[in-house]
């Protein structure tokens, strides 16, 4: 999962056979080393279109989701667990390295209250089960912990390292986004330190989802700690320009956070690759 990739929602949420040509040609315009995938609807994807089409553009990938309400890990683990079976089974049939994002439940998944027992260890028991599914499938398994309105039960860094600790698959790794850890860390590069040892993927956003290098996430801090931690990892720009009603209802996202793809692509990505490649890390 090395190099720098971009998630699909720069140019589709809907991972069909024109979404999927769509997105890769544009990933493969823009030299980009990897994509990222949104499988939200797993069963409706066409694995072996998608395998070909990657393949043809020569384009690596990685698939990430957050779980449909009525398989969230919290209180329906096994129905998670069978949904995240064939959300892996699909990923090794793309060819994609890794599943990862909101693995463990909603986007947008709050009871009111903080996690209680029952649901942290319904979502470790889920998890736990994925992670050894995956690894059968030769899949790494990541977590993506998210702001408080996006879910109570992981929020920070720390969180997703005690996770994955407790469940001990080594298979499994830490997702950081630094649109999160702006709103939830001390400091960003405390998150990075916490996570390091199970730090493999990284998004790249910006803190009003938008441009990136035109808000306020610390993005010196951001790349100064990977550098130190030796970050190996995947960097991934997501900026929310293309969205359809029910993420961005999960996102809180109520206006056009950019002008649209091209300000994204022409400014935030050079932005964030220049960053990357002054700090060493592509
Ligand atoms: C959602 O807030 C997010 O950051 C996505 O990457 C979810 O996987
Ligand atoms: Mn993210």
């Amino acid at each position: 999962m090395r190099g720098f990739g971009v998630h699909t929602s720069m140019w589709t949420m809907s991972w069909d056979r024109d979404g999927c040509e769509y997105a890769v040609a544009k990933a493969q315009s823009y030299d980009m080393d990897f994509l990222e995938i949104a499988l939200l609807n797993p069963p409706s994807v066409d694995a072996e279109h998608s395998r070909r089409t990657l393949e043809a553009a020569k384009m690596r990938s990685v698939c990430s989701l957050g779980l449909p309400e009525a398989v969230w890990a919290s209180r329906n683990p096994d129905g998670a667990v069978e949904f995240l079976k064939l959300a892996l089974e699909k990923t090794a049939a793309i060819g994609a390295e890794a599943l990862s994002g909101v693995v463990y439940g909603g986007i947008g998944e709050r009871s009111g209250i903080p996690p209680t027992d029952t649901e942290l260890d319904n979502v470790t028991r889920a998890l736990a089960e994925a992670a050894a599914h995956a690894k059968s499938l030769g899949l790494l398994f990541g977590i993506e912990p998210v702001n408080r309105y996006e879910t109570h039960l992981l929020n920070t860094g720390w969180q997703a390292r005690d996770m994955i600790e407790r469940i001990g698959a080594d298979n499994m790794f830490v997702h950081l986004d630094t649109y999160h850890m702006n709103i939830e860390e001390k400091g960003v590069a405390q998150a990075i330190l916490d996570a390091r040892e199970h730090l493999r993927y990284i998004h790249l956003s910006e803190s009003d989802r938008g441009t990136p290098g035109s808000g306020t996430v610390d993005w010196d801090e951001i790349f100064v700690a990977l550098r130190a931690i030796d970050f190996r990892g995947g960097l991934a720009m997501e900026s929310f320009v293309n969205m359809p009603p029910e993420i961005a209802f999960g996102l809180s996202v109520w206006r056009p956070v950019a002008s649209g793809e091209a300000e994204v692509m022409e400014n935030g990505l050079p932005f964030l690759r220049n960053k990357a490649a002054q700090y060493g890390l592509i």
